[in-house]
């Protein structure tokens, strides 16, 4: 891993001690440092079955029982899972600025665990469930000890994860209100995610557009660090917290 570049760092900083109001988009790799997994790279697969192979209605439809399974793996790793200093640094970030509002990809509840308050999951929560059929939401979700039968909502529905898959409407509220939010911040702060999927891959996009400052932290380069104002490549653990320490000084 290359040295952290301070010249980057510095620019980071400037820009987030001057913002008032800051839209923060999380993936994946906020919490790889927490020890879940994330979905493309090599940690990516489960099985040998990669993402768009089991986050799908087909995949539900076809092998409901393989799709729990998975699930219910990683439920145990989140559970096991505490938050790390990228999102605890998120945390005093949100604390300094008047407006802030953080957007995750991410189906666990390690930003709420670390403290972040104004948080939107657009990809839904991995701990609920509800019916495939009726759409109730179904709170035995932890219970899968509880029987080898797949859990049945009381319609006789099956229950699924109240997850977002591929080819699925994301929910249209937190998509319009982080819109709405997006249109009048300062700066926006990318962290974590390949910025592959569809539609938060639009995010940087539409912040450039919108003028925008943007700041990227990832392990690598993406597809979006061209379009960024600032593009830092080291593990979000180590980046966040030296940010807020330079806020501080
Ligand atoms: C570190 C690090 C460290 C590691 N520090 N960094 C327009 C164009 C093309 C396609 C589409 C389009 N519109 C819609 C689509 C289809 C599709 C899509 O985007 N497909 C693409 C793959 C091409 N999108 C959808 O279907 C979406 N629905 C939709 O748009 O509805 C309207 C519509 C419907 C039908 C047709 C057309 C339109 C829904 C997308 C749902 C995604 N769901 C999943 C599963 C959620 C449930 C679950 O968790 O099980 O969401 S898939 C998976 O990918 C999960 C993630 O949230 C999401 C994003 O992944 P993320 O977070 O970026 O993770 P990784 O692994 O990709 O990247 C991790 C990054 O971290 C890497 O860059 C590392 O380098 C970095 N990293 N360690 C800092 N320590
Ligand atoms: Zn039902």
């Amino acid at each position: 891993m290359p040295a952290i570049d301070g010249d980057l760092m510095d620019q980071a900083a400037g820009l987030l001690k001057k913002a008032r109001s800051l839209f923060v988009l999380t993936g994946a790799g906020i919490s790889a440092e927490s020890g879940v997994p994330t979905f493309r790279g090599t940690d990516g697969f489960w099985k040998n079955y990669s993402a768009e192979q089991l986050a799908t209605p087909d995949a539900f439809a076809k092998n409901p029982r393989l799709v729990w399974e998975w699930y219910h793996w990683r439920q145990g790793l989140i559970l096991k899972a505490e938050p790390n200093p990228g999102h605890h640094a998120l945390v005093e970030i949100e604390n300094r600025v008047e407006r802030f509002l953080l957007l995750t990809q991410n189906v666990d509840d390690l930003h709420s665990r670390a403290g972040s308050k104004n948080v939107l999951q657009l990809h839904g929560n991995i701990f609920r469930a509800r019916c495939s059929s009726c759409g109730k939401e179904d709170r035995r979700i932890g219970d899968k000890n509880a029987s080898n039968r797949l859990p049945k909502c009381s319609c006789g529905g099956l229950l699924r994860p109240d997850v977002v898959w591929f080819g699925e409407l994301i929910p249209s509220d937190v998509w319009r209100d982080s819109l709405k939010f997006l249109g009048g911040v300062d700066l926006a702060l990318i962290c974590g995610t390949s910025g592959v999927v569809w539609p938060a891959a639009a995010i940087p996009g539409i912040a450039c557009e919108r003028g925008i400052k943007t700041i990227e932290i990832n392990l690598e380069p993406t597809a979006i660090s061209s379009i960024v104002d600032v593009s830092i490549v080291g593990k979000a653990g180590e980046i966040l917290p030296q940010l807020v320490s330079r806020l501080r000084s």
